[in-house]
């Protein structure tokens, strides 16, 4: 088995296509990188899901069953990536999906590589409203707030946590972070956001600049 077969994990979910789950399996089973698996295989097919969908060749009840096909993928994936961490608690973050947003599966990913590279992660859901997010990094101590938005109507509200987190005078408190799929560096700034990353694996290096930036570890 090769990068092929994990390209093929990419087709199999564009189409759709159940047998992606088997073939995971399969490229796990042989020893094949599992951030690979992951990167090449379930997120490039969730990407030609999205292609598709703009082109509309795809329609809703399409992206809902490749998001399903791609979250089962993930879920035996999941066990097999790789631990980043010392071991040591890092800091704390919550993380969940704006106001009006219903996309999980790339935060999911975020709140999983934190955890593996030593974060205490809180995962809040989905559609959460910016004082939610306010009270539970209050509640949990947290040193981080992830907003994670993937629609042109969601990513204007990450800008309503940033403004309570300042208005409140939580600034040093908590550091608001922010990604999703149509966000970047250039609105995360404009809305005073503490920081942007377009991955899971350079949201954990995030994390730890603020970290170490402003909460000394
Ligand atoms: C699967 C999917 C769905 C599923 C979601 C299932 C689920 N459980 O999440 C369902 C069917 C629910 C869905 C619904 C809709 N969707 Co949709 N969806 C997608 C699709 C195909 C994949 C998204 C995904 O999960 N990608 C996989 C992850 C891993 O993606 P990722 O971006 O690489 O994730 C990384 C980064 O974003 C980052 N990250 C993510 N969050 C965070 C947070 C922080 C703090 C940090 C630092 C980093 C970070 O790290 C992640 C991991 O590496 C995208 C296409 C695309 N290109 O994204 C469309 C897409 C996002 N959807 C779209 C649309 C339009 C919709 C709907 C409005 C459709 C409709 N007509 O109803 C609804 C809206 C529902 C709502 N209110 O939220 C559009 C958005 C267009 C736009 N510009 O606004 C897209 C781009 C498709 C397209 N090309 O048109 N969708």
């Amino acid at each position: 088995m090769d990068q092929n077969d994990i390209a093929e994990i990419a087709e199999l979910i564009a189409d759709l296509d159940d047998e992606a789950i088997e073939l995971v399996q399969e490229c796990l089973d042989a020893g094949l990188d599992p951030v690979s698996v992951l990167k090449d295989g379930v997120v490039k097919g969730l990407e030609k899901i999205g292609q598709l969908f703009e082109a509309k060749e795809y329609f809703l009840a399409e992206l809902m069953v490749g998001g399903e096909l791609a979250e089962n993928c993930i879920k035996i994936i999941n066990p097999h990536l790789p631990k980043s961490g010392e071991g040591d608690r890092q800091g704390c973050v919550v993380i969940g999906a704006v106001a009006g947003d219903l996309h999980d599966i790339g935060y999911g990913l975020v709140a999983k590589q934190l955890e593996l590279a030593g974060f205490e992660v809180h995962q809040l859901g989905v559609n959460v409203d910016a004082m939610d997010f306010i009270n539970a990094a209050k509640d949990k101590n947290a040193n981080i707030i992830g907003l994670s938005a993937f629609l042109v109507t969601t990513i204007p509200n990450c800008r309503d946590v940033v403004n309570y987190v300042r208005d409140m005078g939580l600034q040093d408190r908590f550091k608001v972070i922010m990604g999703g799929a149509e966000t970047n560096q250039e609105k995360s700034d404009m809305m005073g956001a503490d920081g942007w990353a377009p991955n899971a694996m350079e949201a954990v290096t995030l994390c730890k600049n603020i970290m170490a930036a402003h909460f000394g570890r």
